[in-house]
């Protein structure tokens, strides 16, 4: 079993380099970011609390995301491993994601965090934002909003990975295969 969490901004290509990591590794993808778009999606009574919430740039409730990731790994019984994408995006979803995969004999391997500058991170998302029919990419205003949450309460699960060794900075700028061949050299030392 390989769990991995890919961390880091919004807009640093968690969700870029995890459909290929996935690939490569067959690994189970677990994002919450799609998971609430597609509860959006389907209209669903969380999906509608989730909608404002997103819009705002705001992080969902803890309980909401943490219920989310516990039905897929519930789901998932025969999966080799995890990869978690936007998750987890507080300390105590950190702490509930230990819990619950120590309920299942297993625990998080590596932790890889892509950093990327501010001013590229808001180019990214504006540019998706053009075609992604996303509300929150459109405006840099809920933008800045994000950054904001990621250093009030994303930036401080970053500790407590480090604190347990497990944590590796990534140079998330560059062309998608260059920063895709350090994280898989990342992976391939952890495994070896
Ligand atoms: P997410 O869906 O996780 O979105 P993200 O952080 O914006 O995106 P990501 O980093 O994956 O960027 P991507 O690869 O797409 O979260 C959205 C919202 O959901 C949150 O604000 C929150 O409200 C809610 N939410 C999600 N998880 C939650 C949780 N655990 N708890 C509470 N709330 C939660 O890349 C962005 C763009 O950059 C793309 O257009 C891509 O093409 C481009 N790009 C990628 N790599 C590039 C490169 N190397 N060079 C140039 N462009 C690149």
């Amino acid at each position: 079993m390989f769990n991995l969490v890919l961390f880091g901004p919004p807009g640093s290509g968690k969700g870029t380099q995890a459909q290929k990591l996935i690939e490569k590794y067959k690994l189970v993808h677990l994002s919450t970011g799609d998971l609430l778009r597609n509860e959006i999606a389907n209209q669903t009574p969380l999906g509608l609390e989730a909608k404002k919430i997103m819009d705002s740039g705001q992080l969902v409730p803890d309980e909401v995301v943490i219920g989310i990731i516990n039905n897929c790994l519930e789901k998932n019984t025969g999966a080799t491993g995890f990869l978690f994408d936007g998750f987890p995006r507080t300390l105590k979803q950190a702490e509930a994601l230990d819990k619950l995969l120590v309920e299942k004999a297993t625990g998080i391997n590596l932790v890889l965090a892509l950093e990327v500058n501010e001013n590229e991170l808001v180019r990214r998302l504006l540019e998706r934002g053009k075609t992604s029919g996303r509300s929150d990419d459109t405006s840099e205003e809920v933008i800045r909003k994000r950054f904001q949450v990621y250093s009030n309460d994303t930036a401080p699960v970053a500790a407590y990975y480090k604190e347990q060794g497990k944590f590796k900075p990534i140079f998330g700028e560059g062309s998608i295969d260059e920063i895709f061949d350090a994280l898989c050299k990342e992976i391939d030392s952890a495994t070896a």
